[in-house]
């Protein structure tokens, strides 16, 4: 793996990277590649609108006018915007979707299409915006699989197997993305300093068993009693487990980064008032799924693998338990599930 090591003065940019990717494919057509650089540049594009959060709300709050007497866009609909627009003229998909639109968005006339869709989430955790605290674009890439040349539904309802690349950006204290196209998941940080995604954890590998335990236990009276009987193993009161530190910020991407990286489980269980948890299969669920697996860990629902599921709505929410790969196991043996994590 000629990337893997590197040098400071032989950075690895997301581009080379890329192209590096491509060539072990031996069809690879170059399409996917483009997608790629398009999100990365998205990214970028969105981190520089994040970065000024907190001084947009000095020269005005969304829904007021700001100085150039132009209305000020809340941040999720900026980033959505920037998303299509990066999107929508490679030539290389035939629709998209977006957690901030209830539809399929197609493609212009003006623009050719092409054999892929792409299903995001524009701002993963924007209500945490206003308070400063990191937030993350989510994505998933699929290949088309209905004959029509504009995207159908039926694209985009495909198990998360199948998905042909999948990833999430970060914007913590510095902007970090992470993708995978089957063959590892990789990290790139954005060097500020030169508008560059460098390659800063090639082959990322999750720990086995975590220790950190990400949950909002807010809903305790809510959960069933296997799900009560769960996160009292996870915390050292029952089975004799190693009791986890609990961490949760609410934002499902800094969560998930902070366990992949230092290893642990995120759980969004189905509760009495949302049975099916909160979390979106198709942008949130899926795309992390893919990425833990390929380091290693494992994601399920509580029934099934996460990537198995044959999605039936665009917008359909999923329980989620996600991480470490023996910490997933134990949530598959407490809730009672019966088929292989992976
Ligand atoms: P959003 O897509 O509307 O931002 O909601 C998703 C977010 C996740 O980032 C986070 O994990 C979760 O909602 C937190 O939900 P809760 O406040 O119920 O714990
Ligand atoms: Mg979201």
């Amino acid at each position: 793996m000629p990337v893997a090591s590197q040098s400071p003065t032989k950075a690895v940019t997301i581009e080379r990277f890329i192209v590096e990717q491509e060539r072990l494919l031996p069809h690879a057509t170059g399409d996917l590649s483009d997608i790629l650089y398009d999100i990365a540049l998205a990214a970028k594009m969105i981190s520089s609108k994040v970065r000024r959060a907190g001084l947009s709300d000095i020269l005005g709050a969304a829904g007021n006018e700001n100085v150039q007497g132009e209305m000020q866009q809340k941040l999720d609909v900026i980033a959505n915007e920037i998303m299509v627009q990066a999107l929508e003229a490679g030539g290389r998909l035939c629709a998209m979707a977006s957690e901030e639109e209830a539809e399929i968005i197609p493609i212009p006339p003006s623009f050719r299409t092409g054999k892929y869709v792409v299903v995001f989430d524009p701002l993963d955790g924007s209500s945490n915006i206003d308070v400063n605290v990191p937030v993350g674009t989510i994505f998933s890439v699929l290949a088309k699989r209905q004959s029509a040349p504009h995207g159908e539904l039926g694209d985009f309802l495909q198990p998360g197997h199948q998905q042909v690349a999948a990833g999430y950006v970060i914007y913590g204290s510095s902007t970090m993305l992470v993708y995978t196209t089957g063959q590892g998941a990789h990290g790139f940080t954005l060097d500020p300093s030169i508008g560059e995604f460098l390659l800063s954890h090639p082959h990322i590998r999750t720990p086995s068993a975590g220790k950190f335990l990400s949950v909002n236990d807010s809903y305790e009276a809510l959960w069933s009693e296997p799900v009560k009987s769960l996160m009292r193993r996870y915390r050292g009161l029952e089975g004799g487990h190693k009791a986890k530190n609990v961490r949760y910020v609410g934002s499902l991407v800094a969560d998930f980064h902070r366990n992949l990286l230092a290893g642990g489980v995120f759980c969004y269980p189905p509760n009495a008032k949302s049975p099916k948890g909160k979390l979106r299969l198709l942008y949130e669920g899926n795309p992390m799924a893919f990425i833990v697996e390929q380091a290693g860990g494992a994601a399920i629902d509580g029934e099934r693998r996460l990537l198995s599921i044959e999605p039936t709505e665009l917008h359909q929410r999923a329980p989620l338990y996600i991480g470490s790969r023996d910490d997933v196991a134990l949530a598959a043996e407490v809730l009672g599930m019966t088929g292989a994590l992976a």
